[in-house]
């Protein structure tokens, strides 16, 4: 398919999105995204430019999201969490020529400098043009490294493509689908997997503004839809498993879904177990990171295979690496290296930080995803961990210690800091800050976190606070992250 939304470009009256108890068909969605056009158009946005879109659960966000693509523009999704440190960043990393906020939601933040939009769409019905899948940007994700601020990766309408026909070739996802799901709206998951693909094959995306187990259940019973499908990060499926215990209606809306699928991080034995036991069906993972979008996945004619994340997507080649980036030929779910990949959707580079991409992509074209693994005979990959312990895991969203570090670092109190992931039920990894004082500060834990809450989202900020004396560090002076649980 060389056009990215075929489905929008013949609109037809199919039902495209629901948000909340709202929704709109295929030729709402392109009518509205055409609205989109001529206010990008009057505000003197060009083809090339960055639009920020704040990612407010609203049919008129995907709508601006969509229009941004039929002018050429590429997306800043904005998560409405976000701190005020982390959105000065990332406007001034992409240079947005217009922040765009769907009319019935607020305005998070506003920044001088980046003029703002406010619009609620009617959704005539109309058609969209072809979008050619080219090496256009169409996205720009902010996301964690271990140190600095978050980068943003650039992934284009060819990384996108590439990747969702992947996913619906595995999945054999097509247009009676319709996917559940309450993640949020800027990152891959939630953005790409939820929103895009499910528009790519002509199915719907029923999006759940707010997470709970109770409102995932009603989504998924919904009489309007022909069939659904899960998609849900570990935390989501821990929680859902809590309450279907003990709420019969909740497991018998399990047992719904086509499919149920988890990703962004490990799901462990045991809740897969779980969701076994209530559902009577398994949970079928997979595997990927924002810069390579999905890179493995169980197939849905394939069994749910706990503990391993399928083998490579069509079209993704998958090598184990040594320390020394040596290929390792090793297929006995024994023997551990880094997964590199290469595939057609492994992203543009990183906005503005050749280096940093540099880093991560070497000249053939393999990229280095910090992630350890092991792979079976049959090619299963089994993901074990990651070679930082810099980058922390937490309710399946990205986190870099550093950044928390560097945050914590600008209290007054604070003389030093060691962040890390410890593990947690429920996040998978929860955020601790191992702190030492200035002489003669105190502080309760409870203003530390708040601190940081100023700054950044609060999913960044640590569940635990620990005062300590020191820090343990190694004869080089390096702080021992091991010797803290991380
Ligand atoms: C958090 N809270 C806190 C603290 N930390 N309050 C006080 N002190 C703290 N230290 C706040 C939360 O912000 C929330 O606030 C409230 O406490 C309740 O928290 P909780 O119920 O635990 O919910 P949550 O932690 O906010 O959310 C859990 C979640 C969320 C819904 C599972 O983690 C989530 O949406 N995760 C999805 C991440 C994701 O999409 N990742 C995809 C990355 P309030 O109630 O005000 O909100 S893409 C990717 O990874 C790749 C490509 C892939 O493979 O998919
Ligand atoms: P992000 O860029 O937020 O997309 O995070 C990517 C990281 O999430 C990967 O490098 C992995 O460490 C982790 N991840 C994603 N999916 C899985 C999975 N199914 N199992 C284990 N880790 C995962």
């Amino acid at each position: 398919m060389s056009d990215l939304f075929p489905r929008l470009t013949g609109a037809d009256s199919r039902a495209a999105l629901f948000v909340g108890d709202e929704s709109w068909t295929y030729a709402e969605l392109a009518g509205a995204a055409l609205e989109h056009v001529v206010l990008l158009e009057q505000t003197g946005v060009h083809r090339g430019d960055r639009v920020a879109v704040w990612a407010q659960p609203d049919l008129s966000t995907a709508a601006a999201m969509i229009g941004n693509a039929v002018a050429g523009v590429a997306t800043v999704p904005l998560d409405p969490k976000l701190g005020l440190g982390e959105l000065s960043h990332i406007f001034r990393d992409s240079e947005p020529k217009l922040a765009f906020c769907a009319e019935r939601h607020e305005v998070p933040h506003e920044m001088a400098g980046v003029p703002s939009a406010r619009a609620a769409y009617s959704s005539e019905s109309a058609s969209l043009p072809p979008l050619q899948v080219d090496d256009t940007p169409a996205l720009v994700l902010y996301t964690s490294g271990t140190t600095g601020p978050p980068k943003g990766v650039v992934l284009t309408r060819r990384n996108i493509a590439a990747n969702l026909e992947a996913l619906a070739e595995a999945w054999e996802w097509t247009d009676r689908d319709t996917v559940v799901h309450a993640l949020p709206l800027i990152h891959a998951h939630g953005l790409v997997l939820g929103l895009l693909g499910s528009l790519r094959v002509g199915g719907a995306l029923h999006y759940v503004p707010r997470f709970t187990p109770e409102s995932i259940g009603e989504a998924l019973v919904d009489p309007r839809h022909e069939q659904t499908v899960l998609f849900a990060v570990p935390t989501m499926f821990h929680r859902i498993a809590e309450a279907a215990e003990q709420d019969s209606g909740l497991c018998e809306a399990l047992r719904q879904p086509r499919l149920l699928v988890s990703g962004s991080a490990g799901l462990s034995s045991r809740e897969h177990e779980r969701i076994q036991t209530l559902a009577g069906r398994g949970v079928h993972e997979r595997y990927g990171l924002t810069e390579t979008l999905i890179n493995c996945g169980v197939p849905a004619s394939h069994a749910p295979m706990p503990g391993y994340v399928g083998p490579p997507l069509p079209g993704v080649e998958l090598k184990l690496v040594d320390d020394q980036r040596q290929e390792i030929d090793a297929h006995d779910d024994q023997t551990i290296g880094e997964v590199v990949i290469r595939s057609a959707a492994v992203f543009a580079g990183y906005l503005n930080r050749d280096d940093a991409t540099a880093a991560v992509l070497d000249d053939d074209g393999w990229f280095h995803t910090g992630d350890l693994a092991t792979r079976t005979k049959e090619g299963a990959i089994r993901i074990l961990g990651r070679r930082s312990t810099d980058l922390i895991k937490t309710g399946g969203y990205r986190v870099g210690a550093g950044e928390i570090e560097a945050c914590l670092l600008e209290h007054p109190s604070v003389r030093e800091v060691a962040v890390v992931g410890i593990p947690d039920d429920d996040l998978g990894q929860r955020i601790a800050a191992f702190v030492v004082l200035r002489p003669g500060q105190s502080e309760d834990p409870a203003s530390l976190t708040s601190f940081v809450a100023e700054h950044l989202s609060p999913h960044k900020r640590p569940r635990d606070i620990r005062f300590s004396t020191e820090l343990p560090r190694n004869a080089m002076g390096k702080v021992q992250k091991k010797l803290l649980g991380g």
